[in-house]
């Protein structure tokens, strides 16, 4: 039977996705023409200066409101650990997903694997990596095992009517760095498309995971075709994504602007031509010194553009040696006034106003 191009379209990856997660990816392409939803990671966890109590967020602290998005973490899972890498236990986890789901909220996960071949973290590549953990290499059984632990987190998580809730995993994200093991020169793209593909595949047809949209993610790029090169092919993807920061790299507002609004620019018309949900799958400027960075930089670039979500990294307030870790706002924080503004702006979406789009109905 011949179906054409744009109904193939209007289907995620799993052809046989729960309801809910059916409904989460058409509304997800129609809530883009209202605004983009403000997502954050670990919201409901911790914040600067708190940890673990309920009903508290920064970004409620900041504007009364919740953020559209919540980001988790399933780092350590892969282990057995109890908790995650940022230390975070699984089952508050959970708990915390269950909220925000009630809430009409959407729910992203993120993946720091350890490196199967050498038991380090994600952040210690060796060669092989990859190649060890695809059919027919010495760690294809524990991967398989890892992917057992996920799948059962996933199956695990279910709304007030036993419907599972919808979750936009996301796998090997920063692809395109080098400093993943699953990433950059560490690889081939052949080796990580095989992954992503095994991935996708072991979850939906082995395990019978349904919940779940896939999002593909590179970190910054400088063209479609290099933000392509580990595309694993539109039938494995429902989301395009990238991360971005501010600060290492680029530290000028004009700059980061620019590279940005050309990056977004890309992201959109290969999301275009191929159908996805384009979004902004992780951001943020560490320890916002800019008081007003939300409205001259961030919505500034991001009103000329259409995405479905922007995820701002954790919270991890300030660390032992000065360091410090946040990317929006707490109570009181030099660019949390700018924040209520793009909080108050047409084009930015919160809780409340998933909450009356019903993304899962
Ligand atoms: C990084 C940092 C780390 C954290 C990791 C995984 O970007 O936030 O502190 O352990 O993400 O969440």
């Amino acid at each position: 039977m011949y179906i054409p191009a744009a109904a193939q379209q209007a289907m995620p990856v799993d052809r046989h996705a729960s309801r809910e997660t059916l409904n989460l990816y058409r509304n997800l392409k129609k809530l883009m023409g209202r605004g983009f939803m403000f997502g954050h990671q670990d919201d409901l966890a911790y914040g600067v200066g708190w940890k673990y109590i309920r009903g508290r967020s920064d970004i409620r602290d900041v504007t009364g409101d919740y953020p559209a998005v919540y980001g988790w973490e399933l780092g350590r899972i892969e282990l057995g650990w109890a908790v995650n890498l940022d230390s975070v236990p699984f089952d508050k986890m959970k708990t915390f997903i269950r909220e925000g789901y009630d809430r009409g909220g959407v729910i992203t996960i993120s993946w720091h694997l350890n490196n199967p071949l050498t038991g380090k973290t994600a952040w210690e590549p060796a060669p092989g990596s990859v190649a060890s953990v695809l059919p027919g290499g010495l760690k294809h059984a524990l991967y398989k095992s890892w992917l057992d632990r996920i799948a059962s987190f996933m199956l695990d998580l279910k709304g007030s009517r036993g419907e599972y809730i919808p979750v936009i995993f996301r796998p090997f994200h920063e692809l395109n760095g080098s400093w993943f093991w699953w990433g950059g020169k560490n690889c081939s793209p052949e080796e990580i498309i095989t992954l992503y593909r095994f991935t996708v595949s072991y979850l939906r047809d082995s395990m019978n995971v349904h919940n779940l949209l896939y999002a593909y993610n590179t970190d910054r790029f400088a063209s479609s075709a290099a933000y392509l090169e580990r595309y694993p092919g539109d039938e494995w993807v429902d989301i395009t994504g990238f991360d971005i920061y501010q600060g290492n790299n680029i530290a000028k507002n004009e700059d980061f602007v620019q590279e940005l609004d050309n990056s977004l620019g890309m992201l959109e018309s290969i999301a275009r031509e191929k159908g996805k949900i384009p979004a902004l799958t992780e951001f943020g400027y560490n320890g916002l010194p800019d008081s007003l960075w939300w409205t001259r930089v961030f919505l500034k670039t991001l009103q000329t553009h259409r995405i479905a979500y922007a995820l701002a990294w954790r919270n991890a307030g300030y660390k032992a040696g000065g360091q410090y870790e946040f990317y929006v706002p707490y109570r009181g924080q030099g660019s949390a006034e700018d924040f209520r503004k793009f909080f108050l702006a047409g084009t930015t979406l919160f809780q409340e106003d998933v909450t009356k789009a019903q993304l899962y109905n």
